[in-house]
């Protein structure tokens, strides 16, 4: 099975599940022990699901302790290929390492997945895991000053802020983008704006979603916020307002794309090529648009919402 299409139920897009579960820890205790060198992450720049991996790696200083190949953006039949053979795992296809892992395994072949060196296997393509992982596992090689995107005491409201992102807006999109039908298209885009506007007015008085502090829920939120006007709005028909009418919401991505680890993992040539020649299913013609014409680098403002 390569093709989204077969996870249309009655015109509604349910997401297949994630089918690699195994855990990486501090210790090695319940799974494989954390360690400088040893795993490799597989990503796409355009997948935001592996934005969220590639943002908090940069975030954590982890980039010497966990290596990274990425794919080329354009995905055919054949699943996503690395552009040159991928030097550490010898992949030219994702594909290769799954059917490695998992000789029988059926669904779609998707990044982000982290691949470990010792076994010769995959851990896991359990997307929401990878990044808590990183955080919550490698701590003891943070750079020196790394946030803690996750802290304890925050961990249950981030987690209900998480859900209901994921279901309206990160899976939103999608959800309104594959229906083939006009009510659960419907349904999506109303869920995925009221929780946009929802999001706006928290963002009026806070400069991150929890305040002064940056979190998993911005590295969760951003890169859909960074697909929206470029992607979303048109190929998805997430079209009732556009990021840049949200002047929170907007300027609010802005200030993160304005930090390094925001900005240079956002590729926007491999997010629009991949987007639009990849899912014919969508947009059968493949032809990229040009536009649209705004600018990242505008000043966001949001500096006075810090606290002294
Ligand atoms: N692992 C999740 C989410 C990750 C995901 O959907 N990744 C996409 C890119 S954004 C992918 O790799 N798709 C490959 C395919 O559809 O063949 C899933 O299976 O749905």
């Amino acid at each position: 099975m390569t093709s989204v299409e077969k996870e249309i139920s009655g015109g509604r897009f349910v997401r297949q599940s994630n089918h690699f579960t195994g855990r990486i820890t501090a210790s090695g205790a319940d799974g494989l022990p954390a360690g400088p060198g040893r795993y490799r992450l597989l990503v796409s720049y355009a997948c935001p699901w592996a934005h969220r991996t590639l943002i908090v790696r940069r975030l954590l200083g982890l980039e010497e302790v966990i290596g990274v190949g990425v794919v080329d953006p354009i995905r055919d039949e054949r699943g996503w290929r690395f552009p040159e053979p991928d030097p550490v795992t010898g992949a030219r296809f994702l594909s290769e390492l799954y059917l490695a892992t998992d000789p029988s395994f059926e669904g779609r072949y998707t990044v982000p997945c982290v691949w470990d060196a010792v076994t010769g296997r995959l851990v896991t393509n359990d997307f929401p895991a990878i990044t808590i992982m990183m955080e919550t596992e490698f701590t003891a090689y943070h750079a020196a000053g790394a946030p803690d995107l996750y802290p304890e005491a925050l961990r249950p409201e981030i987690d209900e802020l998480n859900e209901l992102v994921y279901q309206t807006v990160n899976n939103g999109v999608y959800k309104a983008g594959f229906a083939t039908a006009q009510e659960p298209y419907d349904e999506a885009v109303e869920a995925l704006f009221g929780t946009l506007d929802l999001l706006e007015e928290r963002l009026s008085g806070r400069r991150y979603l929890f305040g002064d502090r940056l979190t998993e829920a911005d590295v969760r939120l951003y890169p859909t916020l960074a697909r929206f006007d470029p992607v979303y709005y048109s190929h998805f028909k997430c079209n009732l307002r556009r990021l840049a009418d949200y002047p929170n919401l907007w300027g609010y991505a802005r200030d993160l794309y304005s930090l390094p680890a925001f900005r240079e993992t956002t590729n926007f040539d491999h997010i629009k090529r991949h987007y639009y020649v990849t899912q014919r299913n969508v947009n059968p013609s493949g032809v990229v648009p040009r536009g649209p014409l705004i600018s990242w680098d505008e000043p966001h403002g949001r500096e006075r919402l810090a606290s002294p």
